[in-house]
């Protein structure tokens, strides 16, 4: 079974997914590794590793090994561009920043990675990357122009757009550690427009089940959380609160 397969089987089953991001240039390979069994125990359905900067080259395949050293789950890849393919990953989210400025986030990177991503045999899951404000680290090292909080319209057509395009996953990213998660209201407004068979996965300032709970709620078929993995002492229980949280 492929992972988007699993994944959605996930969301069938369970009601929504947990993935855990980690980012390899905030810790050591090992504690990554440690931190992703962690994560595991407390029931998150996959890791994604990526980072904005620093996320490439051996740092990223040692953090890959380690993970894979220390847990069963898939690792799927979360690259800022095409330096961000690995050979030990499982799978890709393989993005275009649709509401980025600059063509290098929308189609250069994925043209480069491409050939990389074919020849290392990690599965591609299409996906429409979408900035809401504030954005963060990521909104600006990929020139989006950000969409308002308070403009779930937009946010609809540029998931629409990217369903049309054919991708089968549509990321409302708010930025990590944002203040304020993506609105309820918008995950609403997009998943309502994209249908059933079209994921939606929301992330960026997600800390608490609460939070994730209410945007599940709301339509989201995947909550990531990334930051909250590094701040507290205990993973597991952290994970575990956002996975039971979300699921049926
Ligand atoms: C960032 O959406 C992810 O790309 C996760 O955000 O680090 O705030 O959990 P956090």
């Amino acid at each position: 079974m492929s992972v988007e397969e699993r994944l959605n089987n996930v969301v069938k089953t369970q009601g929504a997914v947990h993935l855990t991001l980690i980012d390899p240039d905030s810790q050591p390979p090992d504690t990554a590794g440690k931190m992703a069994a962690q994560a595991a125990q407390g029931g998150t359905d996959a890791i994604m590793v990526g980072g904005s900067t620093g996320a490439g080259g051996s740092i990223l395949d040692k953090t890959l090994k380690a993970i894979k050293e220390q847990t069963d789950l898939p690792t799927i890849l979360f690259p800022a561009s095409a330096g961000g393919v690995s050979a030990h990953a499982d799978a890709v989210f393989f993005m275009s920043l649709l509401n980025s400025r600059d063509v290098n986030y929308i189609t250069t990177n994925q043209a480069i990675g491409a050939p990389l991503v074919k020849k290392y045999g990690v599965e591609p899951i299409s996906m429409a990357y979408i900035i809401i404000e504030p954005g963060g680290t990521v909104g600006w090292v990929g020139d989006a122009k950000l969409i308002p909080q308070k403009k779930p319209a937009l946010a609809v057509a540029y998931a629409l757009a990217g369903k049309y395009m054919g991708m089968h996953y549509i990321y409302l990213e708010a930025g990590s550690g944002a203040d304020s998660p993506v609105p309820a209201a918008m995950v609403g407004a997009v998943k309502q427009a994209v249908g059933e068979e079209t994921k939606v996965l929301v992330g960026g300032g997600i800390r608490t089940g609460e939070v994730a709970a209410k945007l599940v709620k709301a339509g989201a078929d995947m909550i990531v959380t990334g930051t909250i993995v590094e701040q507290v002492s205990d993973v597991k229980s952290k994970i575990h609160e956002l996975v039971t949280a979300i699921k049926q």
